[in-house]
């Protein structure tokens, strides 16, 4: 029996995609992608051996419509969940049959049904078997669901080996699932539980080490974990990060702002690779923290809170909601002011999205106030809903003003002059060298982008060439920032 699983592409201008890097890998001309859906190696590595599985990613890669395969399986989000269904009805239409799975569909399962012969949802381990097994005896159900949330520890490792894993920039590991907030926007809560589950500490080290196998431009790959929260059971993430210290891996994360409450959590983190933690700040507003009830930013100053990370020579990634309901005309530059005068070098802004399940979405749709739900359009820089105190086009115009303050050569420069003066990633630089070659062809490639009449870019790069043989500086930082000035400008009205 042939399985094909299947991530689909992340929207039509999904090369427009602040978080996808492909941004990013051109300007060393690759054409590497961020990192795959860890749903997809999750997905193999509970197929039975006697199944042939193949994985495609159309981020990378065309789908081969006429491939032989007996089943189809699709990792579904909101943002390609349009994309999702094509492919499913192409497949279908064949006659070979399609499984929908992952945090979309089971947030629409009825919707979803529509468009396959089979959907799971939640979480696929304990259900996964048994609808393989059912197809193979030709009595496939419509819809599988597990009612209790599987303990990771009985979980198989991923099998990453079917990916393509030289066209990833990362590798996404994870080592807990589960949110125990109720954040009005998000879905977690209800997809993955409110009770932190963790895998074993051997089951992650295990994990790290296998995808330490392969590298790119001749350093081994760095590491995002998936988790929400890495530091949601501190027990266990500082028994973890103790161990991770010797495997010399380069990290990042998403983490709560209290976070920063903990010196001894913080300095392990340091100590074990963690490069940035990514930080949902959400609004720099009480009234909408209160609003999508987001309690634990309000117990915390954010300025003291960055600086903190930062004196643990760790980058804050800086994670903004524009379009609450409190927000108005003058919240957008006060969050630009906020980003640039606290330091925050990458800063991510999304215009508040409702996703199918959450409450956010329950909220709006009975104020009648859901524009549409062409899923293809939650995409966080379209505005899909009636905003409280100004225009969808006001907000998208905020957004595109934050984006183009935070990220204008000016303010990049002057954020990065911050670092540079403070010799902020000594430490990554001695752990991670570059290597003499590749500071000439960096510079070589800032040339390139001279013959342009942007005149912000051009002082920049003449500012910032002496830097490319300092010591100070990480090359990979200037090349992704540039990326996200390319990205601020790229958006447009609508
Ligand atoms: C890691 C992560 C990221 C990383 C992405 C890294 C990556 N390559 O995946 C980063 C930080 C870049 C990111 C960004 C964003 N993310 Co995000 N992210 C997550 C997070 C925390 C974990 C996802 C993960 O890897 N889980 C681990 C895997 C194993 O779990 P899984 O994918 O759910 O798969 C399981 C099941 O769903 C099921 N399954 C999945 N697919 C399939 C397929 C089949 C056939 C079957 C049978 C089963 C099945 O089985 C799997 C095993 O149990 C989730 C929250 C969460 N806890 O799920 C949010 C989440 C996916 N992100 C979300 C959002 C909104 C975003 C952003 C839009 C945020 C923003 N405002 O900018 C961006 C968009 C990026 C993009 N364009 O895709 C939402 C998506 C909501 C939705 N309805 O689609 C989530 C659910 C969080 C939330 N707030 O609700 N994200």
């Amino acid at each position: 029996m042939k399985l094909t699983l299947i991530t689909p592409r992340q929207g039509t201008d999904y090369e427009k995609n602040i978080y996808d890097y492909r941004y990013v890998a051109k300007f060393i001309f690759s054409k590497s992608y961020s990192g795959y859906l860890l749903a997809i190696p999750t997905l193999a590595a509970l197929t039975p051996s006697d199944i042939e599985v193949k994985v495609t990613d159309e981020n990378i890669e065309p789908i081969d419509f006429d491939a032989p395969t007996d089943l189809v399986g699709i990792s579904v989000r909101t943002m390609f969940a349009k994309r999702a269904y094509e492919i499913a009805s192409k497949f279908r239409k064949r006659g070979v049959k399609v499984v929908l799975g992952g945090i979309h569909t089971s947030m629409v399962p009825d919707e979803a049904c529509q468009y396959a012969d089979s959907i799971v949802v939640g979480e696929a381990e304990g259900v996964w078997q048994e609808l393989l097994q059912d197809f193979k005896d030709n009595r496939l159900q419509k819809v599988y669901k597990r009612t209790l949330h599987p303990d990771l520890t009985q979980c198989p490792m991923p099998n990453r080996s079917l990916l393509k894993n030289n066209k990833y920039l990362l590798h996404i590991v994870q080592t807990t699932k589960g949110c125990p907030f109720f954040c009005e926007f998000c879905s977690v809560h209800a997809f993955d539980g409110t009770k932190i589950r963790h895998r074993s500490l051997e089951q992650v080290i295990t994990d790290i080490k296998e995808t330490q196998k392969d590298g790119i431009m001749g350093r081994k790959k760095a590491i995002f974990f998936a988790d929400d929260n890495i530091v949601a059971d501190r027990k266990y993430a500082k028994a973890f990060f103790k161990e991770l210290t010797s495997h010399g891996v380069s990290w990042s994360c998403q983490a709560s702002i209290n976070v920063s409450r903990d010196d001894e959590i913080l300095d392990l983190m340091a100590k074990s690779g963690c490069g940035g933690i990514l930080i949902g700040f959400e609004s720099i507003a009480e009234d909408n923290l209160r609003q999508m009830n987001k309690k634990i930013n309000l117990t915390q100053n954010f300025s003291e809170a960055i600086q903190k990370i930062h004196s643990h020579g760790m980058l804050v990634q800086g994670s903004f909601i524009v379009g609450h309901d409190n927000d108005t005309k003058e919240s957008f530059k006060k969050l630009a002011e906020f980003i640039n005068n606290n330091n925050v070098l990458f800063a991510l802004i999304s215009i508040l999205t409702p996703f199918p399940g959450t409450a956010l979405f329950k909220r709006l749709e009975k104020d009648g106030r859901i524009l549409n739900t062409d899923w293809e359009r939650y995409d966080s820089k379209t505005v899909v809903f009636k905003p409280k105190n100004i225009t969808p086009l006001e907000l998208k115009k905020g957004l595109m003003h934050v984006y183009r303050e935070v990220y204008s050569f000016k303010s990049i420069y002057r954020k990065l002059k911050y670092f540079w003066e403070r010799d902020f990633w000594k430490e990554q630089n001695r752990r991670n060298p570059i290597k003499f070659k590749y500071r000439i062809l960096f510079a070589l490639r800032l040339l390139t982008y001279l013959p342009t009449i942007d005149f912000e870019r051009i002082k920049f790069i003449f500012k910032i060439l002496p830097w490319v043989f300092d010591k100070r500086i990480r090359l990979t930082t200037i090349i992704t920032l540039m990326a996200y000035n390319d990205y601020a400008y790229s958006l447009r009205e609508e």
